[in-house]
Protein backbone atom coordinates (compact mmCIF):
# COMPACT_ATOMS: atom_id res chain seq x y z
CA UNK A 1 0.00 0.00 0.00
CA UNK A 2 3.25 2.49 0.52
CA UNK A 3 3.29 2.51 -3.62
CA UNK A 4 0.03 4.80 -4.54
CA UNK A 5 1.22 7.68 -1.69
CA UNK A 6 4.73 7.94 -3.68
CA UNK A 7 3.41 8.12 -6.79
CA UNK A 8 0.75 11.13 -5.52
CA UNK A 9 3.83 13.01 -3.51
CA UNK A 10 5.69 13.58 -6.42
CA UNK A 11 3.65 15.25 -8.92
CA UNK A 12 2.55 17.16 -5.97
CA UNK A 13 5.29 18.56 -5.13
CA UNK A 14 6.84 19.39 -8.93
CA UNK A 15 3.18 21.98 -9.11
CA UNK A 16 4.37 23.33 -6.30
CA UNK A 17 7.95 23.80 -6.73
CA UNK A 18 7.12 25.41 -10.31
CA UNK A 19 3.78 27.28 -8.96
CA UNK A 20 4.11 30.69 -11.08
CA UNK A 21 2.50 33.10 -8.46
CA UNK A 22 4.93 31.68 -5.64
CA UNK A 23 7.49 33.86 -4.76
CA UNK A 24 11.31 31.77 -5.46
CA UNK A 25 11.54 29.60 -3.11
CA UNK A 26 14.13 30.61 -0.44
CA UNK A 27 15.53 26.40 -0.31
CA UNK A 28 16.83 24.87 -3.44
CA UNK A 29 14.12 23.41 -5.24
CA UNK A 30 17.00 21.00 -7.21
CA UNK A 31 16.35 18.01 -4.99
CA UNK A 32 12.42 18.18 -6.28
CA UNK A 33 12.53 18.58 -9.68
CA UNK A 34 14.14 16.45 -12.26
CA UNK A 35 17.19 18.72 -13.22
CA UNK A 36 18.22 19.01 -16.97
CA UNK A 37 21.88 18.89 -17.64
CA UNK A 38 22.60 22.21 -19.96
CA UNK A 39 25.47 20.51 -21.67
CA UNK A 40 22.90 17.97 -23.18
CA UNK A 41 20.18 20.89 -23.70
CA UNK A 42 19.92 21.07 -27.43
CA UNK A 43 16.99 24.04 -27.75
CA UNK A 44 19.39 26.21 -26.01
CA UNK A 45 20.88 29.66 -27.94
CA UNK A 46 25.19 29.60 -27.21
CA UNK A 47 25.52 32.99 -25.61
CA UNK A 48 27.39 35.42 -27.19
CA UNK A 49 28.22 39.12 -26.32
CA UNK A 50 26.17 41.26 -29.22
CA UNK A 51 24.43 38.15 -30.27
CA UNK A 52 20.79 38.85 -31.93
CA UNK A 53 17.86 37.23 -32.55
CA UNK A 54 15.07 38.12 -35.06
CA UNK A 55 11.44 38.83 -34.69
CA UNK A 56 9.91 39.53 -38.11
CA UNK A 57 11.23 43.02 -38.89
CA UNK A 58 13.23 43.75 -36.03
CA UNK A 59 15.56 42.15 -34.19
CA UNK A 60 17.57 42.82 -30.49
CA UNK A 61 21.03 42.58 -29.60
CA UNK A 62 22.45 41.85 -26.66
CA UNK A 63 25.16 44.51 -25.51
CA UNK A 64 25.61 43.69 -22.00
CA UNK A 65 24.54 40.52 -19.85
CA UNK A 66 26.06 40.67 -16.49
CA UNK A 67 26.78 38.13 -15.66
CA UNK A 68 27.56 36.31 -18.80
CA UNK A 69 26.54 33.98 -20.12
CA UNK A 70 23.18 34.08 -18.48
CA UNK A 71 22.94 32.51 -15.29
CA UNK A 72 20.68 31.45 -12.19
CA UNK A 73 19.20 34.66 -10.49
CA UNK A 74 18.95 37.74 -11.18
CA UNK A 75 20.66 39.12 -14.57
CA UNK A 76 21.53 42.47 -15.84
CA UNK A 77 20.60 42.72 -19.65
CA UNK A 78 21.38 45.87 -21.97
CA UNK A 79 20.10 45.24 -25.51
CA UNK A 80 19.25 47.30 -28.86
CA UNK A 81 16.55 47.38 -30.91
CA UNK A 82 17.15 47.78 -34.49
CA UNK A 83 15.18 47.31 -37.56
CA UNK A 84 15.99 45.75 -40.44
CA UNK A 85 18.99 47.96 -41.50
CA UNK A 86 20.40 47.89 -38.46
CA UNK A 87 19.33 51.19 -36.88
CA UNK A 88 18.34 51.74 -33.15
CA UNK A 89 14.45 51.69 -32.86
CA UNK A 90 12.73 53.47 -30.17
CA UNK A 91 10.47 51.05 -28.55
CA UNK A 92 8.36 49.94 -25.53
CA UNK A 93 10.13 46.93 -24.51
CA UNK A 94 8.62 43.85 -22.64
CA UNK A 95 10.26 40.69 -20.86
CA UNK A 96 8.55 37.93 -20.24
CA UNK A 97 11.01 34.92 -19.13
CA UNK A 98 9.33 31.40 -19.32
CA UNK A 99 10.22 27.40 -19.03
CA UNK A 100 8.66 25.51 -21.35
CA UNK A 101 8.98 22.41 -19.56
CA UNK A 102 7.12 23.83 -16.37
CA UNK A 103 4.83 26.05 -17.93
CA UNK A 104 5.54 28.30 -15.68
CA UNK A 105 7.52 32.21 -15.73
CA UNK A 106 8.95 34.27 -13.09
CA UNK A 107 6.73 36.30 -10.13
CA UNK A 108 9.66 38.93 -10.25
CA UNK A 109 9.17 41.48 -13.19
CA UNK A 110 11.88 43.40 -15.29
CA UNK A 111 11.71 46.54 -15.37
CA UNK A 112 12.96 48.65 -18.52
CA UNK A 113 14.54 52.05 -19.12
CA UNK A 114 15.66 53.37 -21.93
CA UNK A 115 19.65 53.99 -22.35
CA UNK A 116 20.58 57.74 -23.83
CA UNK A 117 21.25 56.27 -27.38
CA UNK A 118 17.75 55.29 -29.13
CA UNK A 119 16.77 52.21 -29.49
CA UNK A 120 19.28 51.10 -26.36
CA UNK A 121 17.74 49.54 -23.18
CA UNK A 122 18.47 48.42 -19.79
CA UNK A 123 16.58 45.64 -18.42
CA UNK A 124 16.66 44.17 -15.01
CA UNK A 125 16.72 41.99 -13.21
CA UNK A 126 15.87 38.77 -15.80
CA UNK A 127 15.23 36.78 -13.31
CA UNK A 128 16.16 32.59 -13.98
CA UNK A 129 15.04 31.40 -10.56
CA UNK A 130 15.27 27.42 -11.66
CA UNK A 131 17.77 25.87 -13.07
CA UNK A 132 17.09 24.68 -16.81
CA UNK A 133 15.44 26.40 -20.31
CA UNK A 134 14.24 29.23 -19.67
CA UNK A 135 12.99 31.41 -22.72
CA UNK A 136 12.93 35.10 -22.60
CA UNK A 137 10.63 36.83 -24.91
CA UNK A 138 11.03 40.48 -25.44
CA UNK A 139 7.90 41.82 -27.04
CA UNK A 140 8.63 45.35 -28.71
CA UNK A 141 6.00 48.14 -29.63
CA UNK A 142 7.21 50.76 -31.91
CA UNK A 143 5.97 54.12 -31.60
CA UNK A 144 4.21 53.70 -34.88
CA UNK A 145 2.34 50.85 -33.25
CA UNK A 146 4.32 48.09 -35.42
CA UNK A 147 4.38 45.22 -32.96
CA UNK A 148 7.17 42.30 -32.58
CA UNK A 149 8.75 39.92 -30.37
CA UNK A 150 12.47 38.11 -30.39
CA UNK A 151 12.81 35.09 -27.92
CA UNK A 152 16.20 34.45 -26.63
CA UNK A 153 16.69 30.81 -25.27
CA UNK A 154 19.32 30.07 -22.68
CA UNK A 155 19.45 27.11 -20.23
CA UNK A 156 20.74 27.87 -16.66
CA UNK A 157 22.56 25.62 -14.46
CA UNK A 158 22.08 24.57 -10.71
CU1 LIG B 1 10.72 25.63 -13.48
Amino acid sequence: MARPTRVLWFPVTLALACDPGMDPPDEDPVDEVEVRDCSTETRADTYVLGMRKSGASLGVSIIEATPAPPSRGDNLWRVRVQGADGTGQAATVEVDPFMPDHNHGSSIRAHVTADEVVGEYRIEPVNLFMPGLWEITLDLTLEDGTADAVVFRFCVDP
